[in-house]
């Protein structure tokens, strides 16, 4: 039988055994939140939550997916059985620079990774659903950690990156990061700052300017959110500098939001933000379906016609909201 015509469970079962395929239609279904999403998240979720997922974000050419790929080759040395995400905002599923991005990685990759490019667009629901739906399976499946790679402009990578246990925030000399980070919110997200391309002139600037602001964020009681100070870690993705330190620090993260509690916490807010981001798409659907709806076109015409007011028309419509 083609793995086409597998009912969801076998599919499942085999993806679980490691058959990539299998895994590969599963995401398909969650990333299309067609009607096998739904069924597949239920076999997923019981299975799911243990791994560790760390997001990797920064601007566009800052090295996230070289320095991806050699934390990637690092796990694979280490045993571990990593997926990458990589999230792009613009190109389409099988699209230009994410597939250059995606052909570096897998050349560095071990035979284990699982590597998967994925487009904010076109996405029914939005990413907010997406990402999680695909990370719950990647880990069912066990791939631990996985990363997730986010270009770090914008509301979506912001919720991206709230569905990471661990964030790193990657930033390079000669860009004036630090204080981009600072105005994309990013500072406040970050668990951890990597300064790639150690090997320019500059890094150290960087370095010194990260150091500032998390001082002065303490100072102002910005940080409150972790109440741990984020590391700082130099790295040359280019040669691989770095990275073992980097992935230490990941696993410093970790450890320390395991033991004072965060890391649940986190993964309770996350499940409940998904409740809620999918509770809103319903109703926004519910909305425009009785905004349309023919026994509303009178209501409408007099709103538009000034007899009544928005307001007393919403009222009116939300008594069926149900
Ligand atoms: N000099 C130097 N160049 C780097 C380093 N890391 C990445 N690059 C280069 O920076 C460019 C962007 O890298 P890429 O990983 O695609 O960045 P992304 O857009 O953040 O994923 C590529 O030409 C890389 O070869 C580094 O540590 N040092
Ligand atoms: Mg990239």
């Amino acid at each position: 039988m083609s793995i086409r015509d597998l009912p969801i469970p076998d599919l499942f079962e085999r993806a679980v055994e490691g058959d990539r395929r299998a895994l590969g239609r599963l995401l398909t279904h969650i990333e299309r939140e067609n009607e096998h999403a739904a069924p597949i998240a239920e076999l997923a979720h019981p299975l799911a939550g243990t791994g560790h997922v760390v997001g990797i974000t920064g601007a566009p050419g800052s090295g996230k997916s070289t320095l991806t790929g050699q934390l990637v080759k690092l796990l694979g040395e280490l045993g571990l059985r990593a997926a990458v995400l990589a999230v792009d905002p613009s190109s389409p599923l099988t699209g230009g620079a994410i597939l250059g991005d995606r052909v570096r990685m897998e050349d560095v990759a071990s035979p284990e990774t699982f590597i998967r490019s994925m487009a904010t667009r076109g996405h029914q629901g939005g990413l907010a659903l997406a990402v999680p739906g695909v990370v719950r399976v990647l880990n069912a499946c066990g791939y631990n950690p996985v990363l997730i790679e986010t270009v770090g402009v914008g509301q979506v990578e912001v919720d991206v990156a709230g569905t990471a246990d661990t964030t790193v925030v990657v930033a390079t000399p000669g860009m004036g990061d630090g204080v981009q980070a600072n105005k994309a919110g990013l500072l406040e997200l970050a668990d951890l700052f990597v300064v790639n391309k150690a090997d320019r002139p500059g890094a150290n600037d960087v370095r010194r300017d990260l150091d500032l602001m998390l001082d002065l964020s303490h100072a102002t009681g910005q940080d409150q959110r972790t109440g741990l100070r984020p590391e700082i870690i130099m790295t040359s993705a280019l040669t691989g500098e770095g990275a073992p330190e980097m992935w230490e620090a990941i696993e410093r993260h970790r450890a320390a939001i395991t033991a004072n509690g965060q890391l649940e916490q986190r993964r309770r807010d996350r499940d409940v933000v998904e409740v809620r981001n999918r509770l809103l798409v319903a109703a926004e659907r519910r909305v425009d379906e009785l905004l349309s709806a023919e026994s509303h076109a009178d209501l409408l015409d007099r709103v538009a016609a000034r007899s009544v007011a928005p307001a007393t028309a919403s009222s009116e419509i939300a008594q069926q909201l149900h």
